[in-house]
C-alpha cells in the first residue's frame, strides 16, 4: 500500500501594527484560509516584528488581540491549522539571535522595507528594524517550511531566508529546509488609494489611503470615492493610470472577475460610478468578516483557550529545530 504522502508546511505571519488592511487581507489572509486544506498550516501574528517601529502598550495590545481574533474571523481553523501568538513561544527569539550571526551586515542594508521604514521613523532606527528579516528568517526555518504565502513585498525577506538557510546547511550539514515563496498571482500588491504608486500600509498615517477590513460600510465608502484616479476618465487598464489600475485589480480580485470583464462591464460609465461599485464589492466581502470577528473579541476566553493551544504545540516543533542548531553549533546541551 503507498504511504500516504505528507503534507507540505505552510508558514506565514502578519503584524499586529495597526487595524488589518485590504491590502493584507486580498495579500495574503485570503490564501492562507484557501491553503488550510491541502498543507500543515503555521500561522502567526508577528507580535515581536512589530516593535521595530514604537507602539503604545495599550493599543498595541488590544491590536494583537484583534489581529488574532480577526484572522479567526477570516476563516484560520484552529482545528486544522496552528495559530498562535509569535512572542508565546520563546524559540523564535532565541533562533533568530543565532541566524543574527549568520547574516550579514550588506544583505540587511539592501532591504527595502529597512530603506523605507527607516526613512520614514528617522527617529528610531533601531537595530531591530535591521536584524527584522533574520527573526522572519527564523519563523519560517524552525517549522522546517516548505512555502510561506505573503504578498509581493515580502519577496524580498523571503529571499533572504533562503540564503541565511543555505549558508547555515553549507557550513554545518543539512540543517533547514530551503522555503519556497508563495505569491498570489491576485490581489499581490494592493496600493494606496492616496498615492497608487505606493503599497497600501496599515501603518500609513493618512487613513484615506488605506481601507481596513474593519472599517463601518460608509467610511469604506467614503474612502473609495476619495481616491486618486487621472482625468482620462475610461475604466481601462492602463499604463500610467496607478490609480484606477488598483481599483481595477482590488475589484477583479474581490469578485474574481477579469480586468477585460471589468472594462466591458463599465464601459461608457465614469470613475464615480466605478468606485461606488468596487466600494460595494469591497463592503459585500467583509461583512460576514466583521460579524464574526464581533462574535470572536466579545469571547476572550475562547481566543485565550485557542492561542495557547497552539503555542504549546508549536513551541514543540520548533525546540527540536532550535536543539539541532544549537548543537551543530557547539553549544553545550544542559
Ligand atoms: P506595516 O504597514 O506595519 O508594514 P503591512 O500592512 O505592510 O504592515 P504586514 O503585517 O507587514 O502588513 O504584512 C502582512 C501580510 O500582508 C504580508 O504577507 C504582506 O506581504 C501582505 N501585504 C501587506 N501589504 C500588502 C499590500 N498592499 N498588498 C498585498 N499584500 C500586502
Ligand atoms: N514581515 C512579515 C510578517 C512576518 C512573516 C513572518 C511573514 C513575520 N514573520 C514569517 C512570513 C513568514 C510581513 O508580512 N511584513
Amino acid at each position: 500500500m503507498d504511504t500516504p504522502e505528507k503534507k507540505k508546511v505552510i508558514f506565514s505571519a502578519i503584524q499586529p501594527s495597526g487595524t488589518i488592511t485590504l491590502g493584507n487581507y486580498l495579500g495574503a489572509l485570503r490564501n492562507w484560509v484557501k491553503l488550510q486544506d491541502d498543507y500543515n498550516c503555521i500561522f502567526a501574528v508577528a507580535d515581536l516584528h512589530a516593535i521595530t517601529v514604537r507602539q503604545e502598550p495599550k493599543a498595541f495590545k488590544q491590536n494583537i488581540l484583534n489581529a488574532y481574533a480577526l484572522l479567526l474571523a477570516c476563516g484560520i481553523d484552529t482545528e486544522k491549522s496552528l495559530f498562535f501568538i509569535q512572542s508565546h513561544v520563546h524559540t523564535h527569539a532565541e533562533l533568530a539571535w543565532v541566524l543574527n550571526c549568520y547574516t550579514q551586515f550588506g544583505e540587511l542594508s539592501r532591504m527595502t522595507q529597512f530603506k523605507d521604514k527607516s526613512a520614514k521613523h528617522a527617529d528610531n532606527v533601531n537595530a531591530g528594524l535591521f536584524a527584522y528579516p533574520s527573526l522572519m528568517a527564523a519563523d519560517i526555518l524552525l517549522y522546517k517550511s516548505d512555502m510561506v504565502p505573503v504578498g509581493a513585498d515580502q519577496k524580498q525577506h523571503l529571499e533572504l531566508s533562503r540564503n541565511i538557510a543555505e549558508r547555515f546547511n553549507g557550513i554545518y550539514g543539512n540543517t533547514f529546509t530551503v522555503p519556497e515563496p508563495y505569491i498570489s498571482t491576485v490581489g499581490a500588491r494592493v496600493m494606496s488609494l492616496q498615492d497608487p504608486s505606493k503599497k497600501m500600509s496599515k501603518s500609513d498615517e493618512n487613513v484615506n489611503s488605506w481601507v481596513a477590513v474593519l472599517d463601518k460600510p460608509d467610511t469604506i465608502m467614503k474612502k473609495f470615492k476619495r481616491a486618486v484616479t487621472d482625468s482620462e476618465a475610461v475604466v481601462k487598464v492602463g499604463e500610467g493610470k496607478d490609480g484606477i489600475n488598483n481599483l481595477i485589480g482590488i475589484m477583479s480580485a474581490v469578485t474574481g472577475k477579469t480586468a477585460d470583464e471589468i472594462a466591458v462591464e463599465f464601459e461608457g460609465k465614469g470613475y464615480g460610478d466605478f468606485k461606488t461599485a468596487v466600494a460595494e464589492a469591497v463592503i459585500e466581502e467583509v461583512k460576514p468578516i466583521q460579524a464574526r470577528f464581533e462574535e470572536y473579541i466579545n469571547n476572550k476566553d475562547y481566543l485565550v483557550e485557542q492561542y495557547r493551544k497552539s503555542a504549546e504545540i508549536a513551541e514543540k516543533i520548533s525546540q527540536r529545530t532550535l536543539d539541532k542548531v544549537m548543537k551543530k553549533i557547539g553549544f553545550i546541551a544542559k
